[in-house]
């Protein structure tokens, strides 16, 4: 675009040439923009994309206060994760290895939900961790922790038991990988300068994958995104690697009939799920199996990502 200045007084003065050229960047800057919604079921991994996105487009760090609010968080989240086996475990009947131990579960227990979510102070969880790291190597805890797909637990919780030690330290600072491994529910709809995430309540009798797929179909079918990229991520794919030699997807998709101990045939196999629930099939699909705690991984999916928008964003101008 021509300037006003330039195509009614022929030459431009130096500060128009300024404001021009702001101008022009400014505008490019916007065509180079891109807003992305994130949508998906709980605990899918939305705001460990978010959290990525602050260390891989954003300051690379977390701020001092949003480390400390990150540390309570991690200390509540490992009392809450024993809290869970231990209820688990003795609704499963597994005996404990040594006996013992039961005596310490009252210390863990009588963390209250109100308790956990006023927030944990170093002192109270430093005297709690040996307990929990004590608790977490009988065998009827790993036992229990095992058979997970019966109750509800966030799987994070293993890399806490395993550096329980160190986060108990009174100087504990959290890494940038403890909090991306952090669990914490979003309970709003937040706007951030990389982009939007919602919240879709939860159903927890439903397995995860029908889940996930029930909200990509309600999204990709809904008239308000046509003509919108959509971009399906596939995460937790490092989970999904360690789960598919152990476990048999036929029990959950009948219709499977590849090899069960394939990865890769078990993830085309659920993209294609997720694929053949859209209506228009004429918009490109574009899809990514992800980890979103991996910086590496979501610094080139997220790259992949924008060239394939700003491609499609090109195709889109031309045929206007
Ligand atoms: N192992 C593994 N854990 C992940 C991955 N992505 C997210 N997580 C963990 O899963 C938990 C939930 O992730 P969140 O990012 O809080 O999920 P969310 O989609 O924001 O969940 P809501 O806010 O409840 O809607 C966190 O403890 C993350 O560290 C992944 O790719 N692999
Ligand atoms: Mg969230």
């Amino acid at each position: 675009m021509t300037s006003l200045a330039s195509c009614c007084f022929g030459e431009q003065d130096p500060q128009t040439k300024t404001i021009d050229k702001k101008w022009r960047k400014e505008k490019q800057n916007l065509r180079r923009q891109v807003k992305i919604l994130l949508l998906g079921s709980g605990e899918s991994g939305k705001s460990t994309f978010i959290k990525q996105m602050v260390i891989i487009h954003g300051p690379g760090e977390f701020t001092a206060d949003e480390v400390r609010s990150y540390r309570a968080q991690i200390y509540q989240n490992i009392i809450s994760a024993m809290r869970v086996l231990l209820d688990a475990r003795q609704k499963l009947g597994f005996q404990w290895e040594r006996p013992e131990r039961a005596n310490n579960i009252e210390s863990i227990t009588r963390f209250t939900i109100v308790d956990l979510m006023r927030g944990i102070s170093h002192e109270t969880f430093a005297e709690v961790a040996p307990i929990v790291r004590d608790l977490w190597k009988d065998k009827a805890i790993r036992k229990t922790y095992d058979q997970r797909n019966l109750f509800q637990i966030s799987e994070s919780c293993v890399y806490f038991f395993e550096h329980i030690n160190r986060v108990a330290m009174p100087d504990y600072y959290p890494t940038n990988r403890d909090i991306l491994l952090c669990r914490k529910a979003t309970k709003t709809i937040t706007e951030h300068t990389f982009e939007i995430q919602k919240v879709i309540m939860e159903d927890r009798r439903t397995n995860r994958l029908v889940e996930a797929r029930a909200v990509f179909e309600t999204i990709v079918n809904n008239r308000a995104f046509s003509g919108v990229s959509i971009i399906l991520f596939m995460n937790k794919s490092d989970l999904l690697q360690e789960k598919v030699p152990k476990s048999d997807i036929r029990q959950f998709f009948a219709d499977f009939n590849g090899d069960q101990y394939s990865i890769r045939d078990v993830q085309f196999f659920l993209v294609d799920k997720f694929e053949k629930s859209r209506k228009d099939r004429t918009q490109p699909f574009f899809y990514h199996f992800t980890t979103a705690i991996d910086t590496e991984n979501i610094r080139r999916v997220f790259e992949d990502c924008r060239e394939a928008i700003l491609e499609q964003n090109l195709k889109t101008l031309m045929m206007q």
